[in-house]
């Protein structure tokens, strides 16, 4: 095991990824910007060090910086956490080339994953099930380009290879507007991604995201650990997450989750791991899959008994995964909430000081988040200030316990988006469960204020 860690984050993660790193005995040293001076995760590391100004292109995502601060203080690996440099192909080798072990996948499989169009052909080789449109990248020729639609058959979406999570996609509903269509997102995508390629797929009016949560080691050993329900976002945030799906048969789960892990072992990817996809009546369709730790993995955490930040460690290190998939049980229902500093109806930033907090406890309650009272939220970062996770034995049970907690929880000084938490807690569509990734949005729409 290692003796010591970098950890190339801010915020929540820092904290969660410092707790790992104590479980397991191996120190933890901070990199910090001048914004982060404060922060409870740089006081509680055994060492920090500062990277730069507060600007995240000084600072978080400065690699020289990050791994200079590695060299310094004698660490031997570097945690990416979620966002920033953590599925940045180069990142990753410019680490490795350098001596240090990073703890994700390896280059290749980042580069790989980043762009959609080798994604998504890898994953049909692995016979993940995928949404049916063009094989690889679209041609140039405006002929061929209406076949390829008129063979999906409209509407149909149009996909940048560099884009992913919501960035570079164009609907298209008729022929007359495809090639416009595509033209358009192809310049969008060279200037966003440096990458003109595009790709096609048939638009799913309604699905759900559904992602597969995957552990896999160095030796070809990989397990899934079920799923996570994503699909309550607006303009491709997630708000909350829980797990297991609701309403979705079990059986088809883990024909998929099957699938995942025989992908992991084909491509002999290491680390962890999500496979996102879209579920609409009653089938699952691949979209992407993400390289690095993600935002909601409490849930699994939760419903599983595993500890993924830990495993991602003991994997990068050089152990055996220590479980098999005969070893995972899931148990109960689990629920996150995004707890941002926004307006809850406006969703305007609210960064300043908070002068109380009260996290919310009880049974089955975790608080992920690194603020106290008197912290300040700086403006130069993402808004999410914190995650309140609750497991319950039933989804019913879950969703009284995150009422419970979402009233016993007190932020003063900023505004948050927890009124809008209580709100949807007590929705009746959302408590008869399986909404879809357009919900939120038409909610909000019928709740103007
Ligand atoms: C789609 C889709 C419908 N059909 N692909 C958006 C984010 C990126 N990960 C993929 N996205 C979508 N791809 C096909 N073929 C609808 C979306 C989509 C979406 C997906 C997941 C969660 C929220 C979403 C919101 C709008 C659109």
């Amino acid at each position: 095991m290692f003796k010591k860690i970098l950890i190339a984050n801010r915020g929540e993660i820092a904290l969660r990824i410092q707790r790992a790193c104590r479980e397991l005995g191996v120190r933890a040293v901070v990199v910090f910007s001048e914004a982060d001076r404060d922060a409870k995760y740089v006081r509680l590391a055994e060492e920090a060090v500062c990277i730069g100004p507060a600007a995240s292109s000084l600072s978080y995502l400065n690699m020289p910086a990050i791994i200079s601060a590695a060299e310094v203080t004698d660490a031997e690996a570097i945690h990416p956490g979620y966002g920033f440099l953590s599925e940045n192909a180069d990142f990753a080798e410019r680490v490795e080339k350098s001596g240090f072990r990073f703890i994700g996948p390896t280059p290749d499989s980042i580069r790989i994953m980043g762009d959609k169009v080798s994604a998504k052909q890898a994953m049909i080789r692995a016979g993940v099930p995928c949404v049916p449109g063009s094989e690889g990248e679209l041609p140039d020729d405006p002929a061929q380009v209406r076949k390829i639609a008129k063979s999906v058959g409209y509407p149909v979406i149009i996909k940048a290879a560099g884009g992913g999570g919501g960035r570079g996609m164009r609907v298209v509903h008729t022929e007359a507007a495809l090639i416009n269509a595509v033209a358009m997102t192809k310049a969008e995508a060279g200037a966003a991604f440096g990458n003109p390629a595009v790709y096609m797929e048939k638009f799913l009016q309604n699905p759900r995201h559904i992602e597969i949560q995957i552990l896999a080691d160095s030796f070809k050993n990989a397990v899934y650990l079920g799923e996570r329900d994503c699909s309550m976002q607006r303009r491709h945030q997630k708000i909350l997450e829980e797990a297991p799906a609701p309403g979705i048969n079990r059986k088809l789960i883990e024909r998929i989750g099957e699938r995942c892990v025989s992908a992991c072992k084909k491509l002999g990817y290491r680390g962890a791991g999500t496979f996102e996809f879209l579920y609409e009546a009653g089938e699952f369709y691949f979209i992407e899959m993400n390289t690095r730790v993600q935002v909601e993995h409490p849930v699994t955490e939760m419903i599983t008994g595993i500890d993924i930040v830990k495993t991602q460690i003991l994997v990068a290190a050089g152990e055996k995964l220590p479980f098999t998939q005969r070893q995972i049980t899931i148990s109960g229902h689990a629920i996150e909430c995004r707890i941002n500093a926004e307006d809850p109806f406006k969703f305007t930033p609210s960064p300043g000081r908070i002068t109380t907090w009260h996290a919310p406890g009880g049974p089955g309650v975790r608080v992920d988040s690194h603020i106290y009272s008197n912290y300040f939220v700086p403006p130069y970062y993402d808004s999410m200030i914190g995650k309140l996770i609750v497991h319950g034995d039933t989804r019913e049970q879950a969703l009284a316990r995150m009422r419970t907690a979402l009233l016993e929880t007190a932020v003063e000084g900023i505004q948050t988006n927890i009124p809008l938490h209580r709100e949807l807690m007590v929705d009746s569509k959302f408590i008869a469960g399986g909404t879809n990734i357009h919900y939120l949005e038409h909610w909000l729409e019928q709740h103007k204020r």
